[in-house]
């Protein structure tokens, strides 16, 4: 077991240029941080030991640089990549920040805003692959409304299906090692967002031509918005084979949209994913899609960068502890045990199973009889959190 928790590739932490780049700009105030370019932010991501580093199309070439600029901050981004060996496993579209999308890219009412919207992101995604990209997000910040009064909730729903059938033909056609994934927000920036939760989009994957081009990116904070439990959301993600990419961050439940640093607010429910995420082997990339306090310098930008890493390897140390703890172990086995006489009604059904289950005389009251021992679980769990375990 390490005890330094040091930052190393192949825990796949990465970062966003939006992120540790975030200049602490907010709805009540200006920046407070100066503007990092995207070199400066590789060579940042690389000093605290991160492992890769994710772009909106925007964050790296402005939307409106000349070809002869978005030539050069391209090479001179390669060229930081070269020298820090930082890779870039994921890339995404900007389809939010720019007065265009006001009213949505894919589910825009306007039919010139959504044949801009794919032209833009055909664009970033040739971007994205050509710097390494294997994952592209869609995150629809925009798609939503205020009132449905001006909105046809069924063709939204078509024209953001006809969206990503169309780009799942272009990445086939250019031949493209990339797939997508997609992210959930149930409000903030508009209103309500459509497909608003982890669940929702994995049910609307299954309408797609190509389904298995198409996963989730779920993020902490997004499930924590909707008062949901993030971790569930990702076990279902897991179980569907969806799992493709996941945002970490912090969110306390009942505020706006906080992208605090991992695991500074719910450490309990960071310890249970990050359990998860362990025990199942999840190999993609643990991308922080965070941001450092408003009040934070430029050097404290560093340490929340470094807090989100050694969180995640805390939490990934005690999660090897609770599986080595013999007390919560046995525990586990008091709760799951099974002394097998149930295994005749187990698995597919069949017509002799059925009836045999059918007749079976089960004594109910006995059954209610049994509790669970979580609450003693649970406080073990705590004691290993809080370190006196
Ligand atoms: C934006 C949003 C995130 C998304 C990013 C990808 S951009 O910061 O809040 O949750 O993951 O578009
Ligand atoms: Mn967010
Ligand atoms: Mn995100």
């Amino acid at each position: 077991m390490t005890m330094s928790f040091t930052p190393r590739p192949e825990h796949r932490f990465t970062f966003g240029l939006w992120t540790v780049g975030n200049p602490g700009r907010d709805p009540f105030g200006a920046p407070v941080r100066s503007v990092l370019s995207p070199v400066e932010i590789v060579h940042l991501l690389a000093d605290v030991g991160a492992y890769g580093v994710n772009f909106h199309d925007d964050d790296l070439v402005p939307i409106d640089a000349s070809p002869a600029k978005r030539k050069k901050i391209i090479a001179e981004f390669r060229k930081a990549l070269a020298d820090t060996g930082l890779v870039v496993p994921m890339a995404t579209t900007n389809l939010f920040g720019d007065p265009a999308f006001r009213d949505g890219a894919f589910t825009s009412s306007a039919p010139r805003v959504r044949a801009y919207a794919l032209q833009k992101t055909m664009r970033a995604i040739d971007l994205g692959v050509s710097l390494g990209a294997k994952i592209y997000v869609f995150w629809g910040g925009r798609e939503g409304s205020e009132t449905d009064a001006g909105k046809n909730l069924l063709e939204a729903q078509k024209w953001m299906r006809e969206a990503v059938n169309f780009l799942c033909g272009y990445v086939r056609n250019q031949g493209y090692d990339l797939k997508f994934a997609l992210e959930a927000k149930p409000n903030e920036p508009r209103g309500d967002i459509f497909l608003p939760t982890t669940g929702a989009m994995l049910a609307f994957i299954g309408t797609l031509d190509r389904p298995e081009m198409v996963g989730v990116n779920p993020e902490v904070a997004h499930e924590h918005m909707a008062g949901l439990n993030f971790t569930h959301a990702v076990a279902q993600a897991w179980d569907a084979g969806k799992l493709f990419h996941i945002d970490l961050n912090d969110q306390a439940f009942g505020r706006y949209d906080q992208d605090l640093r991992f695991g500074s607010h719910n450490i309990k429910s960071a310890f249970f994913l990050v359990k998860f995420l362990e025990e199942v082997g999840y190999a993609g990339s643990r991308h922080f899609d965070a941001h450092a306090y408003r009040t934070s310098d430029a050097e404290d930008v560093k340490a929340f960068a470094k807090g989100c890493m050694r969180t995640y390897l805390i939490l990934k140390e005690k999660a090897e502890k609770f599986c080595a703890d013999r007390e919560i172990q046995g525990l586990l086995e008091e709760i799951f045990e099974d002394d097998g006489a149930m295994d005749r009604f187990k698995g597919k059904f069949a017509p002799k199973k059925a009836k045999a289950l059918k007749s079976h005389s089960f004594d109910r009251a006995a059954l209610g009889k049994r509790g669970q021992p979580y609450e003693r679980l649970d406080q073990l769990v705590v004691d290993l959190l809080l370190g006196v375990r």
